[in-house]
C-alpha cells in the first residue's frame, strides 16, 4: 500500500477562487489569460492586430494564430465587439472590443462609448453562446478612463443586461482585476449595484 496523497490537481484546471458579488457575477484578482471560461474579453484598439497592456498578453498567451484570425476581422470600431477563438488560451473564445481613449472634455460620449464597448461584448457572447465570461478593466490603463467611473459603467451595464431575460444563458460574468488599486476600487462600487448574495 504506497499511501501516497492524490497528486494536487493542475492549477490550470483548478477553478479559481472567485468571490462572488450575486450568484452571476464575482470578482476575481489576477492575470485574465489564466481563466477557464468560456471566453475571456480582449481591451483591443480598433486595429485588433495586438497592442500593449491585456491586449498583449491575450496574444502572447493566445499564440500567433489569434493574430491570423483577428487580420480576417477588418477591425472593430469603438464600442464595438467581434469574438474569435481562444487557441493556446485556457477560455474557448475571446471577446475582442475597443473602448473609448478617454477624453475628460468629452466625457459624456466616453461614458456612453464604454456602456457600448460592455454592452456589445455581452451581446457578441451570447450570440456565441459563451456562457461564462470574463472582463478586464476596459479603458483604464494606456486609455487613461478614471478608475471609478469605469467601475460604475462595468458594473451599472453588466446588472442591466443580466436583468434581461433575452440574457438568461449567461450563467457567470467575472470582473478580473489586475492591481490591488483596481480591486479596492470594485469593492468599494459593487454594494452600489449588487446585493451580497
Ligand atoms: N490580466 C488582467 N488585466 C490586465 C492584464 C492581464 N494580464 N494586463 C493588464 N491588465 P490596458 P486600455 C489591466 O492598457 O486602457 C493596448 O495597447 C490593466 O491593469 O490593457 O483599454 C490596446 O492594444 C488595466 O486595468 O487597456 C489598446 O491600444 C486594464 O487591464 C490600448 O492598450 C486595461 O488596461 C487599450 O487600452
Amino acid at each position: 500500500k504506497s499511501g501516497a496523497l492524490k497528486p494536487a490537481a493542475p492549477s490550470s484546471s483548478s477553478l479559481p477562487a472567485y468571490s462572488h458579488l450575486s450568484n452571476r457575477v464575482a470578482l476575481w484578482q489576477g492575470d485574465i489569460t489564466k481563466l477557464e471560461v468560456d471566453g475571456i474579453v480582449n481591451a483591443a484598439n480598433e486595429s485588433l492586430l495586438g497592442g500593449g497592456g491585456v491586449d498583449g498578453a491575450i496574444h502572447r498567451a493566445a499564440g500567433p494564430e489569434l493574430v491570423k484570425e483577428c487580420r480576417t476581422l477588418n477591425g472593430c470600431k469603438t464600442g464595438d465587439a467581434k469574438v474569435t477563438k481562444g487557441y493556446k488560451l485556457p477560455a474557448k473564445h475571446v471577446v475582442h472590443t475597443v473602448g473609448p481613449i478617454y477624453s475628460r472634455s468629452n466625457a459624456g460620449t466616453s461614458r456612453s462609448k464604454l456602456q457600448s464597448a460592455y454592452r456589445r461584448s455581452l451581446e457578441a457572447a451570447t450570440e456565441a453562446d459563451i456562457k461564462t465570461i470574463a472582463f478586464p478593466s476596459i479603458s483604464t490603463g494606456v486609455y487613461g478612463y478614471p478608475i471609478e467611473e469605469a467601475t460604475n459603467v462595468s458594473l451599472e451595464v453588466t446588472g442591466e443586461y443580466l436583468a434581461d431575460k433575452e440574457s438568461s444563458q449567461l450563467e457567470l460574468v467575472v470582473f478580473c482585476v489586475f492591481g490591488d488599486a483596481d480591486k479596492h476600487v470594485y469593492e468599494q462600487v459593487i454594494p452600489k449595484h449588487f446585493s451580497p448574495q
